[in-house]
This record gives structure tokens, C-alpha cells and sequence, in this order.
């Protein structure tokens, strides 16, 4: 927080206003358009420099989304009718640049505080006010807050011993520097094989000295399906681009593809092979969320798509170790209740005599028992030496990013220790004991389970028309009863529960962090069904208390 800015306008102190926004990634930009366009005095705040969320702080080595483009972007007809982009799949540069144009064409900064990071944030109930404090002690107060912090707003460190011993370079994914770190020649390791781990490997493989990745469970990660897109053929579908955005809010995942609603072994034997090659031929995530409509509730089903998975990635990786290791022939879990990686060459990573994979998992017995100046040694005795090391452990996901900025409701708690043992929200947008607070893409939307601009749209003309019926209807405040809450839970659980997600920990099921509790964070009933059943309770305020 070192640069000063003026201290007026967005940056002021004792700020009053209409509308306060957390975070501009997808949810606080679409949010501030709307609210102002609404007429609303509305400010952001964001701990950043700049406009992008997630694609400001992850900028590691190979950062690349993993949702095909224009379905990955806003139906914001301003920003998308002079944009093109070079690939289906953009790398983290040119979303920065897409966010700058965004910012540009929208005029968002001036309404935008960056490098104002939130610590505090309590409702007056006689007031009907938020009073929102920031990390430099600047206070504002808003009749509506919207917590837009996404899902990977803070950053998970395994407590590994020694950790700070290490002499070496070491970052987190999420917090790369952004000259970028030299690891030509270097002896490197990745900690992790999530999303972010994958794509530092594939990254790391052809230029490293040696690299070692650390596994404690194999990413099934399916091709991405990457190609170069043309400005001719973007423009050729532009017309189509509204009927695109509408049609993807009645997908189950928000893109434009559907489960297949026939059951896996209703298909002949020949014809699902046929299927399943073609899922795989159209890449990203054509092969989880266009999968037979079974699969991720049978595990039978499951196994099958498993098997074919196994067959593609076993025939790319030559040495037997590691082929057993990353693409087992028995299933770590079942097929898609982890979020499958969208890689280009990450197998064949693993065919260079300078890249291995050192197994941690559970079922091996081995783990990371330290680290020390010249590298990590594991529970096997063995002393591994590094000069680089990028720790990819992920976030406390979903719930963390509204767990981490002091909010506290309006019986004196605070929402960190009252998420200790399990997250409650009504609707995935609004927490009971917090009026007038919203939240977007966050725990109990469909977020994770989602592509993030459908999400995030759905979910923000809900607020954008919960915020408006306040005022129209001179309301001072709405509330979600606790009752509405525990029905709510009680609605993402059997959502969850007759489907093979509850089988494995995983992001989905609150991550990794140990001590987190083990629960479905997010809607697994469908993006579709989602926005039917929260647009259902507005017109009567069903579930809330109304003041
Ligand atoms: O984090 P993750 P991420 N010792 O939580 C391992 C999205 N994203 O930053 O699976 C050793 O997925 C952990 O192991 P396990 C992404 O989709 C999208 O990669 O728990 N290892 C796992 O392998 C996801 O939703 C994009 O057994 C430890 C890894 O660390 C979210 O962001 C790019 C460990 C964490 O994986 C986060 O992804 C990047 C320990 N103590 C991210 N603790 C795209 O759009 C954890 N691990 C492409």
C-alpha cells in the first residue's frame, strides 16, 4: 500500500454513499455498471491496482483461463462490440487487457479506490448503514454493501516446517512478482496439481534446469483445445453474441454446452466410445460438463469416463513410474468431482529426462516432512535441493475472501468464526445477520461448478433487483431469516448429496486447508435451476425479514 493517491473522490474519508462494492474482478465491474446505471452513488473498493480480480494477483508462469472465450467474458454490449481476442483460451496478459478496456470504455476507476483493502465492515440497524473501514483507516458508509471478493481471495501456505529455512526463491501461484522469476538452467519444484501447479509444470518443463513436481493427488486434466480465433471470425459471430449470453444462462454450467441428458450405458458400447472421443476432440470442458448426464451421481458411469480418460493420458506418458503415478489405472477419486485441469502438454512434461513427479499422496505414506535451506525433504528420507520453488496449495477457497475482511453482524459475531464449522447464506447472495449485504460468486452460488461471467451475471441483476425493490419499496433493510438460511444449507446439501461430489475432499467440498469443515460450498443443481429458484423469492421477499 505504499503509492499515495489523492485522497478524494473513491479514496476519500467518511465516504456516504448508496452503494459500497468489494473487489473488481468480473463481479464488482459488472455490479458497478449496473448500480450506477441505476442511478446509485457507488463506490469500489478493491486491495488492488487495478481492474481483473484473480487476473491481477495470478499472473505465475503459464496463467491462462480454463473457459473459452466470448463465453468467458461480460454481455456488456460496450465492452464486447470493439473487442477481439487472439485465442479461444486468453493467457493472463491479455485478460489484464480486456479489464483495461473494460475500465476505458466503462469509465470505471473514477469510481474505484485501488489499494484500499477492507478490514472491518458492521450494520447499523437504526441508521440502516454499513460503516466499512479500510486497512489505512479510512472509513466509509454505505446503505448497500456487495462483497464481490470471488472464490481465491486468500491464499493457502501449507504450514510445512521450516518453510522460512528455505534459501532458494519460493512464491506462492497467486503472489508472483511480476518481473517474473529466471528458472532457465535452475533447480525447480511445483508444490501442488491443481489448476495453477499444471500450468506452472507445463510451463517450467521445456526450460528448467530439472524440475520435480511435488503430487499428492493426479489432476485428471483433459486437453484444453486451444487455437488461434481471427478478428474475421469474431465479428462474424458478433451478431450472435446476445442470443450466446442468454442461451449460456440455461446451461447447468454456464457455458454454452449441457450435460447429455442420455445415461451412460443406455448407449451402446460402439457410440459411447464414439461420444466420448468427440467430447475429448472438442476439448476444455466439454469432456466433465458435456459428459453423459449420469456420470457425476453413478459411479459406474463414472468409471467409465474414468477409463477413457486413463486410456488417452497412460498412451502419453512413456515411463511406466510416472505413468501409474499421474494417470492410475484405479481412479484417486471419481471423474469431475475435482475440477479437471485444461492443459496443452503437461503429460509429455513428464517424458523429459529433466522432469519428475515425486508422489506425496496419502496412500504412498510419503509426504513433505521440511523444508531447509537447499531445498525439501520428504518423510522418505530422501533430501531434495532446489533453487526455485512455486508453491501452488491453492486458497481458503470460496468462503474465504468474505471471511477475511472483519465482517461482523448485527449480534456482535463475526462471520470468520461463525463459518468455523459450517458456511450458511440465503440464496448464495445475502448471509442472516447482515442486512443489506450481498455476495457474488461465492459459497452456495453455483461458482465453482460455473463459468464465472454467467455466474456472476445471474447473480448480479439478482442483487442489482433486490437493491432497486428496497428502494422503490422504501425499504430501510432486508435481512435473511436464519430459518431460510438452514433451509437453504439444507438445499445445497441434498443438491450435493445425490452425487458422487460428497465422495472426495476437494474445492468444491471447502478445499484444502485443513481444520476447514468438510461441506458443499457450491450449487450443484445447475446454473438454469439456480437463477429459477433465487428469482422466485424476490417478488415476495420469501425468506426475509423485511424492515
Ligand atoms: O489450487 P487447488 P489452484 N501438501 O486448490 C495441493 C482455479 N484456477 O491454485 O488435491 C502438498 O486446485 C492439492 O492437493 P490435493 C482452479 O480451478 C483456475 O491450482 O488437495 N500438496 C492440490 O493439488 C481452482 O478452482 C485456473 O491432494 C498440497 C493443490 O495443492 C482454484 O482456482 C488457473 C497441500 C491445490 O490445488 C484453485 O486452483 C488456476 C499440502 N499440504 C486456478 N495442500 C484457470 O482458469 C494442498 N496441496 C486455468
Amino acid at each position: 500500500y505504499g503509492r499515495r493517491r489523492a485522497m478524494d473522490g473513491p479514496y476519500a474519508d467518511n465516504l456516504d454513499i448508496d452503494v459500497l462494492i468489494v473487489g473488481a474482478g468480473f463481479g464488482g465491474v459488472y455490479l458497478l455498471h449496473e448500480m450506477r446505471k441505476a442511478g446509485y452513488k457507488t463506490v469500489l473498493y478493491e486491495a488492488g491496482t487495478s481492474f481483473g480480480g484473480t487476473w491481477r494477483w495470478n499472473i505465475y508462469p503459464g496463467a491462462r483461463v480454463d473457459s473459452e472465450v466470448p463465453i468467458y467474458e461480460l454481455s456488456i454490449p460496450e465492452v464486447w462490440k470493439d473487442w477481439t481476442w487472439s485465442t479461444n483460451y486468453p493467457n493472463y496478459q491479455e485478460l489484464q487487457a480486456y479489464f483495461d478496456h473494460a475500465d476505458k470504455v466503462l469509465e470505471l476507476s473514477k469510481d474505484c479506490a485501488f489499494e484500499t483493502c477492507v478490514t472491518g465492515a458492521e450494520f447499523d440497524e437504526k441508521e440502516g448503514k454499513w460503516t466499512v473501514k479500510t486497512v489505512d483507516g479510512r472509513t466509509a458508509k454505505a446503505r448497500f454493501m456487495i462483497v464481490a471478493a470471488g472464490f481465491a481471495a486468500k491464499r493457502y501456505i501449507p504450514d510445512f516446517p521450516g518453510l522460512d529455512k528455505f534459501k532458494g526463491t519460493m512464491y506462492h501461484s497467486s503472489f508472483w512478482p511480476p518481473e517474473g522469476v529466471d528458472v532457465r538452467g535452475k533447480r525447480c519444484a511445483v508444490i501442488g496439481t491443481g489448476a495453477s501447479g499444471v500450468q506452472i509444470a507445463q510451463e517450467w518443463g521445456p526450460i528448467a534446469g530439472s524440475l520435480h513436481v511435488f503430487q499428492r493427488t493426479p489432476n485428471l486434466a483433459v486437453p484444453m483445445g486451444k487455437r488461434d480465433l481471427s478478428v474475421e471470425e469474431q465479428n462474424k459471430l458478433k451478431p450472435f453474441y446476445p442470443e450466446l449470453f442468454a442461451y449460456r444462462e440455461r446451461c447447468f454450467g454456464g457455458f454454452c454446452f449441457d450435460l447429455d441428458e442420455r445415461y451412460t450405458f443406455d448407449v451402446p458400447k460402439d457410440e459411447r466410445e464414439r461420444f466420448y472421443q468427440m467430447l475429448w476432440e472438442h476439448g476444455g470442458f466439454a469432456f466433465w460438463l458435456g459428459n453423459f448426464a449420469d456420470y457425476l451421481y453413478d459411479n459406474k458411469s463414472n468409471r467409465e469416463a474414468y477409463n477413457f480418460w486413463a486410456k488417452k493420458q497412460r498412451a502419453r506418458i512413456h515411463d511406466p513410474r510416472k505413468r501409474d503415478l499421474l494417470a492410475p489405472l484405479e481412479p484417486p477419486h471419481p471423474f469431475g468431482v475435482k475440477r479437471p485441469c485444461l492443459e496443452q502438454n503437461y503429460y509429455e512434461q513428464f517424458n523429459r529426462p529433466n522432469v519428475d513427479v515425486v508422489d506425496i499422496s496419502l496412500k504412498s505414506g510419503n509426504s513433505i516432512a521440511e523444508f531447509n535451506e537447499k531445498g525439501i525433504k520428504t518423510t522418505d528420507g530422501k533430501q531434495y535441493d532446489f533453487d526455485v520453488i512455486a508453491i501452488a496449495t491453492g486458497f481458503d477457497i470460496t468462503t474465504g475472501g468474505m471471511t477475511n475482511m472483519g465482517l461482523k453482524s448485527v449480534k456482535g459475531t463475526y462471520l470468520k468464526d461463525e463459518w468455523k464449522r459450517a458456511a450458511y447464506t440465503y440464496l448464495g447472495t445475502t448471509v442472516s445477520g447482515y442486512p443489506n449485504m450481498f455476495h457474488l460468486y461465492g459459497p452456495h452460488g453455483p461458482t465453482l461448478l460455473s463459468n464465472g461471467p454467467t455466474s456472476v451475471e445471474v447473480q448480479g441483476r439478482w442483487i442489482r433487483d433486490a437493491i432497486n425493490n428496497c428502494v422503490s419499496q422504501n425499504i430501510k433493510f432486508i435481512d435473511p431469516t436464519e430459518e431460510a438460511s438452514k433451509e437453504w444449507k439444507k438445499r445445497i446439501n441434498a443438491l450435493s448429496d445425490c452425487s458422487l461430489f460428497p465422495t472426495t475432499k476437494s474445492t468444491y467440498m471447502g478445499g484444502s486447508l485443513p481444520g476447514k469443515a468438510f461441506e458443499q460450498v457450491n450449487y450443484a443443481g445447475g446454473l438454469a435451476n439456480y437463477k429459477q429458484e433465487i428469482r422466485a423469492k424476490l417478488p415476495k421477499w420469501e425468506g426475509f425479514r423485511v424492515v
